[in-house]
């Protein structure tokens, strides 16, 4: 199938500059939309938050659509932070923590807090994306990164947990990586190569 256009229903600036650099190459035109839509992630896997995502995006803006939901899970406390690691910090389970000096920097605080005294460190990032076309009709994938959390932040490159994060293979946090070579490894650029090969089929 040829994608000429896709608008990116998100509205995590690094988050979408990830999935444009990756489609840009493959000839595929990337829309913003020209503005945030509030959808509640009431799903309970990333699939049914990206598909929830995709839909209202496209009911909207009328364009194939592309939602990505995405997020850690530490193997010690699974599912968690999951489905709800943009908001882990404001959940009760575990202890709530305040958004300062960001939302970032309170999910990593208490994700470090509640790991303090588990040996098994050992998590992973799962990413879902859901190319939605209309009229019920779509495509989705997944890909998953496996890794360990580091006992302190390493790194100021990308964002959400990247600097806790060490991926298999590796000894230095996502955040510590250039982004090119986070784009070879990473659960979304992963989920995004498995896509880009489903569409070719189509
Ligand atoms: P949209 O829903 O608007 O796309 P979001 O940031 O709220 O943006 P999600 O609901 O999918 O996205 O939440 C994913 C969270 O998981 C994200 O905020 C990060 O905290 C974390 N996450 C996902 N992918 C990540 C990555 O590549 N590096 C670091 N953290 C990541």
């Amino acid at each position: 199938m040829e994608l000429n256009k896709v608008l990116i229903a998100s509205s995590n600036s690094k988050k979408i500059r990830e999935i444009e650099e990756f489609l840009k190459p493959l000839g595929i035109e990337v829309v913003l939309p020209s503005r945030k839509l509030e959808v509640e992630e009431t799903g309970t896997t990333f699939l049914e938050n990206a598909y929830l995502k995709a839909k209202a995006y496209h009911e909207e803006f009328c364009l194939p659509t592309l939602a990505d939901d995405s997020g850690l899970i530490a193997d010690s406390i699974a599912p968690y932070p999951g489905v709800y690691s943009a908001r882990f910090y404001s959940l009760e389970v575990f202890g709530k923590e305040e958004p300062i000096p960001s939302e970032d920097s309170a999910n990593i605080k208490k994700l470090l807090r509640v790991l303090k005294d588990k040996e098994n460190r050992n998590a992973r990032f799962v990413a879902c994306i859901v190319l939605y076309l209309g009229d019920g009709k779509g495509i989705f994938s997944e890909g998953v990164v496996k890794g360990y959390i580091t006992d302190t932040p390493r790194g100021h490159k990308g964002f959400g947990y990247d600097p806790i994060f060490v991926p298999e293979g590796f000894n230095v946090t996502f955040a510590q990586m250039e982004l090119s070579q986070k784009q070879k490894i990473s659960h979304r650029a992963r989920a995004l190569k498995k896509l880009a090969e489903m569409l070719k089929t189509l």
